[in-house]
């Protein structure tokens, strides 16, 4: 028999891990990881940068104080914050042309084009959550650093992003180990414009409501292969539509060079693969197309097994928990 420790949240019934049934929930989903913490890992870039741990912690304070439904905090950006982001963004731009899938590209645009993305300010949670809104449903709110798996994916089921708003060191625009507003805005917001992609994010998210542990694990290891670092065949050519390689120069450029290796992409195999968090990646996983991607990542996440079903009503924003002979 399995004891279930006292402090594991339960729905009473199934003894399943607590999960949000409303939107208004989520304030609890808020679990961080404080893996790439600054003020913790002296490998951190801004470990020995006071200022920049400073500027952290106010921008941080903005997050813990949000609750589901206040307007997006706005974020006044330093000149030195611009000038990292104008970096990024002018050597990313550059090679999004040959190297990021279509979808991607034509979001993009659509940014550029309606949502004030460009090199010269960083784009303000509020107005690309508006956007969402109105593309695909998704809307956005902030969060202080990287969160737990089970609390992101579960957001992810309300049509909700959980996006940071400080952005990276100054010494290393081409990469960062942990999410930043660069990451979130160029990697993320790009692909939820895209209908069928924010509605496939939304089934991860189902999916992993109330899941043990262990599908956490793997579903966030196959949300890492495939929505951080995936790639995928697009006329004969491998593009790129993995988030955490869209938002970095360094890995994008070497995860399409011919030092990585790749590997058709599997769920099964994909869930168990380990994975990098530090660094680039060792291998990555292609996809025939990127709607065989999305295609095979909701097959495997209809597929786990949980003793009741959920649906999302969008008229409350809510989870119906449905019970299953
Ligand atoms: N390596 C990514 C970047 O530099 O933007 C961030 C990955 C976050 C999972
Ligand atoms: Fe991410």
């Amino acid at each position: 028999l399995k004891r279930v420790a006292d402090d594991v949240r339960t729905v009473p019934e199934e003894k399943a891990p607590w999960f949000p049934r409303q939107i208004k929930d989520l304030d609890r989903c808020n679990l961080l990881i404080t893996k790439f913490d600054p003020d913790l890992h002296c490998d951190h870039p801004g470990y020995n940068d006071s200022e920049y741990r400073k500027r952290r912690a106010a921008i941080s304070e903005l997050a813990f104080r949000y609750k589901q439904g206040d307007p997006l905090p706005t974020v006044e950006y330093t000149t030195e914050e611009i000038s990292t982001w104008r970096k990024v963004y002018q050597q990313l731009r550059s090679v999004y042309p040959s190297l990021a899938c279509r979808q991607f590209l034509d979001s993009l645009q659509q940014l550029e084009d309606e949502c004030g993305y460009g090199e010269d300010r960083i784009p303000q949670l509020r107005d690309v959550s508006a956007f969402l809104k109105e593309k695909t449903g998704f809307q956005l709110r902030p969060v202080a650093g990287l969160l737990s798996a089970r609390d992101f994916l579960a957001s992810l089921a309300f049509r909700v992003f959980q996006c940071t708003q400080y952005i990276r060191h100054p010494s290393s625009p081409m990469h960062s180990p942990e999410p930043d507003c660069c990451h979130e805005l160029l990697g993320h917001i790009p692909m939820l414009g895209d209908r069928e992609f924010a509605q496939f994010s939304q089934e991860i998210g189902l999916a992993s409501l109330g899941a043990s542990d262990e599908e956490i694990e793997k579903l966030s290891t196959l949300y890492w292969f495939t929505v951080e670092f995936g790639l995928c065949k697009q006329n004969g050519e491998v593009k790129a539509y993995g988030a955490g390689l869209l938002s970095s120069y360094g890995e994008l450029v070497y995860a399409l060079s011919n030092e990585p290796e790749y590997k058709p992409f599997n769920p099964e195999e994909t869930a168990v693969q380990p994975y990098q968090d530090q660094t680039y990646q060792s291998v990555y996983f292609v996809s025939e197309s990127f709607e065989d991607a999305k295609v095979k990542l909701r097959k495997y996440s209809a597929n786990i097994k949980r003793p009741f079903a959920v649906r999302y009503d969008p008229f409350t924003c809510s989870v119906e928990v449905l019970d299953q002979p």
